[in-house]
This record gives structure tokens, sequence and C-alpha cells, in this order.
């Protein structure tokens, strides 16, 4: 184990995300406001100038507010009225696999790219079956899966498609918003995100129908005052959680723009850096500034990557081997026909792929140092 190498003038603990701050004079003035109204819940005005200010920030006509993605994924799936077979990625968060099982279907997960950490469209394909009814996509780290294959798959068997975008707000790819594929995107606003609104998600659909479904689901199925025509649930974002979002939002240019140039210094410091490799998206897309991923070459053993992540944790760095174990390997799943197929690539990301601090308290200086905790490693 190394020794400390950050020096005096470096923030340790280094945490891997910092909420952003809301401005806090807008914050006083919509509790204010919500005070005032006495109206806490229930879509309230916050509730509305939320949803509003964030449909034109996204170019989203048809949003939904939620108390969190995890219920924005379980409505979207029950919107849609997908039951049966779910074709999903084992490389995400728990809450991916489960939102599918409390939507009432049962995931089936398929395999990612070969060196990639997105789902992998041929292995969707050969994984069709007469009770698949549905495919559930992950823009893992913000980078984008293949959509246009994914949309051209789930048209031809008539699946619903929807995304799990909880990692890729505001993702753009050749200037259209990410969420122009599928039925619905669901994006979180967790305090660890880009955006966010302390809890919370968004629900992007593709016509006004789902999204009507969606908001009805959201509030117990109802339909009318008291009347539910369906079965919904409570996933209504409180009005506390949109004054918070309210102003948060005018913070997120300033706070993106600094990820980006971060992105760039960490490049650098790594460019030199043998078998480290960062996931960056494409050049046609915009970052989404949510996470720093990198991954370690394949001729390394698997053990790098956790003694990488022990090495930079001594030195008081928060970096993370997400999503290992795979959402596969749950008791639940593993034992309940979801895992049928060889999925060699997602257990290779599970154990290569690692996340560094991505946010603007991160200096050009903690950069220096966590590259040269990882070349010291590797060159040992
Ligand atoms: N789909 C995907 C692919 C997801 O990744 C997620 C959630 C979802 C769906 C579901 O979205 P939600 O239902 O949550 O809206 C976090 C988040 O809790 C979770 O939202 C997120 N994905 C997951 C990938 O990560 P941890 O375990 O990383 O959180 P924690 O508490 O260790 O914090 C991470 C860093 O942020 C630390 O450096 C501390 C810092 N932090 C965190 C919080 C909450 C703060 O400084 N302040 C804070 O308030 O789970």
């Amino acid at each position: 184990m190394s020794s400390p190498v950050l020096t005096e003038g470096d923030s340790v603990p280094l945490l891997l995300s910092r909420p952003l701050a809301p401005d806090s004079g807008l914050l006083q003035a919509h509790i204010a406001t919500m005070a005032a109204n006495a109206r806490y819940s229930n879509m309230g005005p916050l509730h509305d100038m939320l949803r509003e200010a964030l449909g034109a920030h996204l170019g989203a006509p048809h949003l939904a507010l939620m108390a969190n993605a995890t219920l924005g994924l379980m409505l979207a799936l029950r919107a849609l009225k997908v039951g049966g077979e779910v074709i999903t990625t084992p490389f995400t968060f728990a809450a991916s696999a489960h939102a599918i099982s409390w939507a009432g279907a049962t995931p089936v997960f398929v395999d990612v790219e070969p060196g990639g950490v997105n789902i992998d469209a041929e292995a969707i394909a050969a994984a069709i079956t007469p009770r698949t009814e549905a495919i559930l996509a992950v823009h893992a780290f913000g980078l984008p899966c293949d959509c246009a294959a994914l949309q051209k798959i789930a048209t031809q068997h008539g699946l619903a498609l929807v995304f799990d975008a909880a990692h890729a707000f505001d993702l753009r790819q050749n200037d259209q918003p990410i969420h122009r594929w599928g039925d619905a995107t669901v994006y979180s606003t967790h305090a660890t995100k880009l955006f966010h609104t302390a809890e919370g998600g968004v629900v992007v659909s593709r016509d006004a129908e789902i999204n009507t479904a969606v908001q009805q689901l959201a509030n117990f199925g109802f339909h009318a005052p008291g009347q539910a025509s369906a079965i919904g649930l409570n996933a209504k974002m409180s009005e506390m959680h949109a004054a918070l979002g309210l102003a948060v939002l005018p913070q997120v240019a300033q706070e993106r723009a600094a990820r980006v140039a971060l992105r760039e210094t960490y490049s650098r410091a790594l460019a030199g850096v043998a078998d480290i490799t960062l996931l960056a998206a494409t050049d046609d897309c915009t970052d989404s500034a949510q996470f720093l991923a990198c991954r370690v070459a394949d001729s390394r053993p698997e053990s790098t990557r956790d003694e990488i992540v022990d090495d930079l944790h001594a030195n008081g760095i928060d970096a993370r081997a997400y999503f290992n174990p795979l959402s596969s390997s749950f008791p639940h799943y593993r034992d309940s026909g979801s895992v049928r197929f060889p999925l060699p690539h997602a257990k290779s990301a599970a154990k290569r792929v690692f996340c560094l601090p991505f946010h603007s308290g991160v200096s050009p200086r903690h950069v220096d140092s966590i590259a040269r905790i990882i070349a010291t490693h590797l060159s040992a």
C-alpha cells in the first residue's frame, strides 16, 4: 500500500461526488413561497414550475417528475403495460433490475458490448422469445447505448423500449436529446447526480398518452379526484424537492463546464499511464458530466483494479468500483431464471472499470496525485 501522496493544500478525503449547492437566496424564496401557499405536495406550483423548467432545459414536451428514478422506471414499464420478460443489462445499479421485478415482469440478463459497458444489441436479438415484452437499456456512466440498433430491434419485434438514463442527465447526441429514442427515458435527480433534487427522478415519454399514464400511476392511479383506473402508487415529487431543484438548476451549466474541463485534465494526466483508459462518449455527444469512469487493460490481472482502488482509498481518495457484483449475481435473480446467457463482457467490466472523483472540488493537484498513484501501482 502506498503512503499518502496528497500534500498540504489538497483537501482530503476527496469525495467521489459533491452535490451541487443550490442558490441559497433562490431556495429561501421558493421555500417562503411554499409556506405562504401552504402547499407542500400533490403537484403544487413549485412542482409545475420545475416540470416546465426541465421540459425546456431537456427539450422534452412529455415529462413527469417522480420521487426517485427507481419509481420512474417501475411506472414507465407499468404505463407501457409490460409484463412477461424484459431483456436488460447486468452491469448497472441494483435499481434497474429491481424496477423490472417491482413492475411485475422478469428481468433476463444479456451481455454488454465486448470491451464496453452498455447492453449489446446482438445479444438482445439472440435472447428474444415469445415471452419478451420489453428492453430496458442503461446509458452506463453517461455513455450512450447504440440507440438506433436497439430501436430497430424493438420496432421489428414489437417490444417496448425503456432507457435508464440515471447517469445521463441532458445527454445529447448529434444535438438531439438522448430521450428521443424509445418509449420512455428515466433520469435520476438523486443528490449524487449533476442536476439534483436530493431525491427525485424524471420520466420523459414518447407521447402524451404514455406521459398521462405515468403521471396517473404516480398519483395512486387517479384519473379524476378519488377515482383510480389503475393500480398506482405514490411517486409524487414534493414541493420541497421541487424548490431545491429550482434553486439547483441555474447552477448546472457552470458545474458542467467545470467537469468538462476536469475530464480534459484527467485525460492529459492519464495519457502517459499505460493500461488505463478513460471511458468517454464519442465526439458526437455532449459530456453528461456525471461520472469519470476508467478501465484497466485486459492484459493486467483482474485484481489490478481493486488494488488501485485500495491505493487511492489509502490516500483519502474516494474511488469506486460500481456494479460489482453484477445484478445477475444477486441471489434472487440467479435463482429465478433471469440468468440464461454467458455474460463474459459484463463480468470483465465489473472487474476492470472504476470511477474517480468528478466534481468542481477536484483540483489539478488532486488529478496529478491520482495519476501518480495509479502510475506508481502499474509500474510496480
Ligand atoms: N439506475 C441506475 C443506473 C442508477 O445508477 C441509479 C442510481 C438508479 C437507476 C436509481 O436512481 P434513484 O432511484 O436513486 O433516483 C448512489 C446513489 O444513491 C444512486 O442514486 C445511484 N444510482 C448510485 C450509482 O450511486 P452511492 O452508493 O454511490 O452513494 P453514496 O452515498 O456512497 O455517495 C456517493 C458520493 O457522493 C460520496 O462521495 C459521498 C457523496 N455524497 C452523497 C450524498 C447522497 C454527498 O457528498 N452528499 C450526499 O448527500 O449511491
